[in-house]
């Protein structure tokens, strides 16, 4: 029904005084605040690694990993510019170590996972140095002290996701440096938390004490070689081709609360069938080269390349030959808060 002149008028003092006393209608917003379906600001994005790579050694030239505390290179999502998020809720970046130099010993409230993309450091947690080498798959839980090291003669370069916008959306941030200097105090052999979590069996009678794996390292060579095995039996996902999510092995859960990862092969031909999920998703492609068409954009990547896909859009994957994707986004959260749909499309 039309609006006469009068109501509208009278509507707009209406507000005034509402605004006055800091209130709004919700007739006005609803539309937006309540929407049928996501309307997400965050867009499809690739950063390729050649070029990101280049950046990584400038800034390397530049600053020192110790008077960065972090040498990272935010990817901002270019839908929303400024606030350091690659999605609505997820932080990623690219962290460079050059041989010799050490990120000091911290820790925060945001929970951190790392894909190596290329060269061998290590990170300490937990009072464990963990290796890394190319497409291992590394958690910093939650309040964990953890520093990096490079003790080779190459650079090493990963890809960082915390959960950062999520502690900040609860104002529940809280970080700390190491009271004892740069370096965390190692107390355990490397591969403890493996021996004890990982080998299909706990320690006697134990009672998870954490939210998180208790298992921080993921070695590729492993991923790897369960992917060709699955791949070699056949029936393949006609979106996702062979994919696998990282578990906590204590619960068959997320590795952490808030963020879910995976790694997928698509096998040599694979042609994927449209998908979309509420996770936003931040993807690395380990191995090959390929297509991702997201809604109306087209991605094309290899080793090393990042790119994002936001809530909701539908994406399907093609590729030439073999070729394998980590990928990260906050199922984990999402699941966990009742919120989260998938739909299959098909062409
Ligand atoms: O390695 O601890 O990309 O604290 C951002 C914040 C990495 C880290 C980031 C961090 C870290």
């Amino acid at each position: 029904m039309e609006l006469a002149h009068e109501d509208k008028t009278g509507r707009q003092a209406f507000y005034e005084k509402l605004d006055g006393v800091h209130t709004a209608p919700l007739w006005a917003v609803m539309s937006q605040l309540v929407t049928p379906e996501p309307r997400s600001r965050c867009v499809p994005h690739k950063w390729d690694y050649a070029g990101m790579r280049a950046l990584l050694m400038e800034a390397g030239g530049l600053i020192t990993a110790k008077e960065a505390e972090r040498r990272v290179l935010v990817l901002e999502n270019p839908g929303i510019r400024g606030l350091s998020q690659v999605t609505q809720s997820l932080y990623a970046g690219l962290q460079l170590i050059l041989p010799g130099e050490v990120a000091p010993s911290h820790r925060h409230a945001a929970a951190a996972l790392r894909l190596i993309i290329e060269g061998s450091g290590y990170t300490a947690v937990n009072g464990e140095r963990i290796p890394m080498a190319p497409g291992d798959f590394i958690l910093t839980p939650s309040w964990m002290f953890h520093d990096h090291g490079n003790l080779s003669d190459d650079p090493v370069v990963w890809l960082d996701g915390l959960d950062v916008p999520i502690v900040n959306l609860f104002d529940a941030s809280f970080a700390e440096g190491y009271p004892g200097g740069d370096v965390q105090h190692v107390d355990r052999l490397a591969g403890d938390a493996r021996a004890r979590y990982g080998a299909n069996m706990v320690p006697l009678e134990y009672e998870p004490d954490s939210k998180s794996s208790p298992v921080f390292h993921y070695p590729y060579a492993r991923v790897r070689e369960a992917l060709l095995q699955i791949e070699s039996a056949g029936m393949c996902d006609a979106s996702h081709g062979f994919k696998l999510q990282y578990a906590n092995p204590v619960t068959g859960g997320y590795p952490m609360p808030t963020m879910a990862a995976y790694m997928q092969l698509l096998p040599a031909g694979f042609c994927g069938q449209p998908y979309r999920s509420t996770d936003a998703t931040v993807y690395c492609a380990r191995e090959g080269k390929g297509t991702t068409f997201v809604g109306n954009e087209r991605i094309e990547w290899s080793v090393g390349d990042v790119f994002v896909v936001p809530s909701w859009a539908t994406t399907s994957h093609q590729v030439g030959e073999r070729s394998v994707l980590f990928s990260f986004s906050d199922r984990a959260a999402q699941k966990a808060l009742g919120v989260w749909r998938e739909e299959r499309l098909n062409d």
